[in-house]
């Protein structure tokens, strides 16, 4: 008989927590439910790493901005005047008023809403009426937050002095996006979900395919089932059919690389670092050109000028919360945002190329439909494990060979938790 577990201490005792942790296993109820872990995860993980939060094809002009929340934070992130892309704390130098209140629009200067204290968009204060003469604007500027484009991505890092190793993956992973030209591209569709589960379920489900085969019915008319199975031996029967059309795709999607000097080769790097990642190249089935049901470009006009819809998905993985996939028609890229220990934020974002032309080089409803249809399916299953690990009945169990790289996702997580212990 199975018996039910104890319930796991609904504990601010962090370390007790991490102790309790079984390699191997899922995390314990208290890493998805309690308050006080969700706090120390914006502390510890949120407010350290570098954070994807747009791309720059959504403030493609001088004075356009975007804003979000990171937890507590909230975050404008601007291109200047001077076409550079940067972030500035949402939060006003007089009184603290959140200065920007719409999700994104386009300024010439940046004005407080209380009082018209008015930035530039480098968070310079330009303007404060009614001053005392001994008031020095040079000393109010808005606060700015680190900001960097990985060809067209733009990451923010809260802290003051950022993790040192996203340098070496920003080196590594730029060849592999380049070639796709994201500077080059227009948002065609963004997509915000609210999930009803913690962050961390929804990178858990992220990191792997288990569930694709009967979770994503429209995802797996291209993505190859077989996506996590390091253990070719693993691979059960059924799935063999699909893992020969693979590595003959494979094949063919190596030599169109090296034919046109695109790097090709695996990345993985997904734990023992800060700025951990995992790149690929990979194929896809069907016509094998992009995100459809059968496989087939979604827009004509592809990025970057390429001679061929045949490049597969080039999909970078990012801890703590972000995901992507460039292919040669679009691109597709996710950022995970926590609300609160039991929801989470999912924006998805399409890009195509910035001549596209909706209705003639590609249809809304085609582009964004996969996808669409995946994160809807992968909402429930955060939702139902939401409520599962919500439940005193709740034990984690292991996890299954093809299920690594979440291993791979929780080991990070608590890397990043027992080091905010010991600073
Ligand atoms: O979006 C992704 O990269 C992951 C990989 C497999 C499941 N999910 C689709
Ligand atoms: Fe912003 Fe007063 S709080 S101008
Ligand atoms: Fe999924």
């Amino acid at each position: 008989m199975t018996t039910i577990a104890e319930t796991p201490a609904a504990t601010s005792d962090l370390a007790g927590l991490l102790a309790q942790h079984r390699d191997g296993c899922a995390l314990e109820a208290p890493f998805y439910t309690s308050r006080d872990v969700f706090d120390a995860d914006i502390s510890a993980v949120f407010a350290r790493c570098w954070i994807f939060v747009a791309t720059e094809a959504e403030i493609r002009e001088p004075g356009d901005f975007v804003t979000l929340d990171i937890g507590r934070y909230s975050v404008i992130v601007v291109r200047g005047d001077d076409g550079q892309v940067r972030a500035l704390h949402n939060v006003c130098r007089h009184r603290g008023s959140r200065v920007l209140t719409d999700a994104s629009g386009s300024v010439g200067n940046i004005v407080c809403g209380y009082h018209q204290w008015t930035y530039d968009t480098d968070g310079k204060l330009l303007h404060a009426g009614s001053q005392a003469p001994s008031f020095d604007p040079n000393c109010f500027g808005l606060k700015r937050i680190h900001a960097r484009s990985v060809g067209g991505l733009v990451f923010v890092c809260l802290a003051e002095e950022p993790p040192e190793d996203f340098e070496d993956m920003v080196q590594r992973v730029t060849p592999y996006i380049t070639p796709h030209q994201l500077e080059r591209t227009k948002v065609a569709a963004q997509e915000d979900l609210i999930e009803t589960g913690n962050w961390k379920l929804v990178m858990e489900n992220n990191r792997e395919c288990y569930h694709c085969e009967n979770g994503h019915p429209e995802l797996v008319c291209t993505f190859f089932p077989t996506w996590g199975y390091s253990d070719l031996d693993q691979i059960p029967e059924r799935l063999l059919p699909a893992h020969a059309r693979y590595l003959r795709s494979q094949a063919e999607l190596e030599r169109a690389c090296r034919e046109r000097d695109m790097p090709y080769a695996e990345i993985e790097e997904i734990s023992g670092r800060v700025s951990a990642f995992r790149i690929q190249r990979e194929p896809l089935d069907g016509a094998g050109e992009s995100y459809t049901r059968d496989g087939s470009s979604a827009s004509r006009k592809l990025l970057a000028d390429f001679d061929t819809p045949r490049l597969g998905r080039m999909s970078l993985h990012h801890q703590p919360n972000s995901w992507f996939h460039l292919l040669a028609d679009h691109a597709v890229t996710f950022t995970v945002l926590p609300l609160a220990p039991d929801r989470t934020l999912v924006r998805t974002t399409w890009l195509v190329h910035e001549d596209a032309v909706e209705g003639v080089d590609y249809d809304l409803a085609t582009l964004t439909d996969v996808w669409h249809q995946t994160n809807a399916q992968d909402g429930i299953f955060v939702s139902r494990a939401q409520a599962g690990v919500s439940s005193p009945a709740y034990e984690p169990g292991p996890y299954a060979p093809n299920e690594y790289q979440v291993a791979g996702f929780v080991t990070w997580y608590l890397e990043r938790m027992t080091e905010a212990l010991t600073r």
